[in-house]
């Protein structure tokens, strides 16, 4: 399991969280020691843990939560969007100009995985409908074009050198040339790792770029360096300016996100992770998709979707003007006019976390009748709006006229809009009120019983 340590202290922080009675200020500065120890431990700067954790504590106290949605939930989001941000929040693809050979040259300390993740690389891109062809220019290591032939030919790529030449420089050129003329569109060039620190790799580097002119630098990096990692970044970066980053080895290090966040911070574009030594142990590095699967939750997709569809939702006042059972007309035409789409009192009571499915009959006549109840409203005072009760007899008729429809027409809305009331009625009773944050007489979220979420 990728960071797998620091996936289960996180998951256990947030759990314990998400079981606690009560999410107060004292739930909350327990989460946030919790998170500090864990990231701690995973060797994760410590400026950037106690800024996080600052971020997480002020945001999850914050009193402004979208309706229908509970402060436990909130936090979770805060803290799955505080832990991303740490780690970069966009997926950078590898730069690929079409119809032409793209030349990557991959560069790294000894021993940081080149060699292995190069052709990681190549199957994925193979995978994905690309021509690759590998370089085989490390004429430092003895042993290092027979590992590459042997890797590639597993992954069935392939893989250009010549042991006999001694000159990196010359077999890089040649390779490059030779996958040109066979117009590959990637060409991935390994080169040696020989030194432990980086200015002599970086003197070669500029060397090597010089006569191959890469389209993109690619930069591998030890993920089990932890935070000491971003120096090499640093440095590389300073140097030449570099298009990706591969963390390798975060399989199992307990110091991976420390590196993965102290390279996420030098503003480097980390590309892929390395999780292991297999052929297919290379990932996309997609931050979000990342912090899900390390806070390890089943549903957490779905807890996210409801806090961002709530926070999204364009009104919140009608929401609660709604679960308050306050629902006019005029509230009816809002909402309509607010989701453009209906069922959409539905769409908003599954936003609100009600779970609750409107009646099909009652979501297909309102999908039909959408844009003519919005004319028949707009003949309507606002007096009628606000009661709909008023509407009988010649108000009907005059509505009617108004708006170009027939009688029977403003009775199917009022009809609809009576079953909507009753509906949303029968919820509010069948929950013994709703609970929305901030409002006089509802349930606080703060109260909230065990397990009744
Ligand atoms: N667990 C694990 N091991 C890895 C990963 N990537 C590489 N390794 C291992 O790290 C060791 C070094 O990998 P190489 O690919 O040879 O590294 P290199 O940078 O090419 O090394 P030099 O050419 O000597 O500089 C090998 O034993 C790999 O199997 C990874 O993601 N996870
Ligand atoms: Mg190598």
């Amino acid at each position: 399991m990728v960071l797998g340590k620091l996936g289960s202290s996180l998951h256990k922080a947030v759990q314990k969280l998400l079981r606690s009675s009560i999410v107060d200020e004292k739930a909350v500065k327990e989460l946030v020691k919790d998170l500090q120890r864990a990231l701690l431990q995973a060797d994760v700067n410590v400026h950037l843990v106690m800024d996080l954790t600052k971020r997480i504590e002020s945001r999850s106290l914050k009193d402004d939560i979208a309706p229908g949605v509970s402060r436990r939930e909130y936090v979770v989001k805060v803290v799955y969007e505080e832990i991303t941000d740490i780690l970069g929040q966009k997926v950078v693809p590898l730069t690929l100009t079409p119809n032409k050979s793209n030349i990557y040259l991959v560069v790294g300390i000894q021993g940081s995985g080149k060699t292995t993740n190069i052709v990681k690389l190549a199957k994925l891109l193979k995978k994905e409908g690309h021509s690759v062809g590998i370089v085989a220019a490390d004429t430092f290591r003895a042993g290092a074009y027979d590992q590459l032939q042997q890797l590639s030919e597993r992954a069935d790529v392939p893989c250009f050198g010549d042991p006999k030449e001694k000159e990196s420089i010359t077999i890089a050129k040649r390779g490059v040339k030779h996958y040109k003329s066979k117009k590959t569109e990637i060409i991935l060039v390994d080169t040696a790792g020989r030194h432990k620190e980086e200015k002599g790799l970086i003197r070669e580097m500029k060397q090597i770029a010089k006569t191959v002119k890469p389209d993109e630098i690619i930069l591998v990096v030890d993920g089990t360096l932890g935070q000491q990692a971003s120096t090499q970044a640093e440095a590389f970066n300073a140097a030449t300016p570099i298009g990706s980053i591969i963390v390798t080895k975060l399989d199992g290090s307990a110091r991976g996100g420390g590196a993965l966040s102290a390279v996420a911070a030098t503003g480097a574009p980390i590309k892929y992770i390395g999780t292991g030594e297999k052929v297919n142990d290379l990932e996309k590095f997609e931050p979000k998709k990342f912090v899900g699967q390390l806070l390890g939750m089943a549903d957490f997709e779905s807890l996210l979707k409801k806090v961002e569809d709530a926070e999204a939702m364009p009104d919140k006042d009608l929401a609660k003007a709604l679960l308050s059972g306050k629902f006019s007309l005029k509230d009816m035409m809002a909402q309509m006019d607010a989701m453009g789409n209906v069922g959409s009192i539905g769409k908003i009571l599954q936003m609100l976390g009600l779970g609750y499915k409107v009646p099909e009959e009652m979501q297909d006549v309102a999908t039909e009748n959408l844009e003519k109840w919005k004319v028949i409203m707009k003949s309507m005072t606002d007096e009628e709006l606000e009661n709909p009760k008023l509407i009988r007899g010649s108000r009907t008729q005059r509505i009617a006229r108004g708006s170009g429809t027939q009688p029977k027409d403003i009775k199917e809305l009022l009809k609809q809009y009576s079953q909507s009331k009753k509906f949303i009625k029968q919820i509010r009773k069948r929950r013994g009120g709703l609970r929305i944050p901030g409002m006089p007489g509802a349930i606080g979220d703060q109260k909230l019983p065990r397990g009744s979420r």
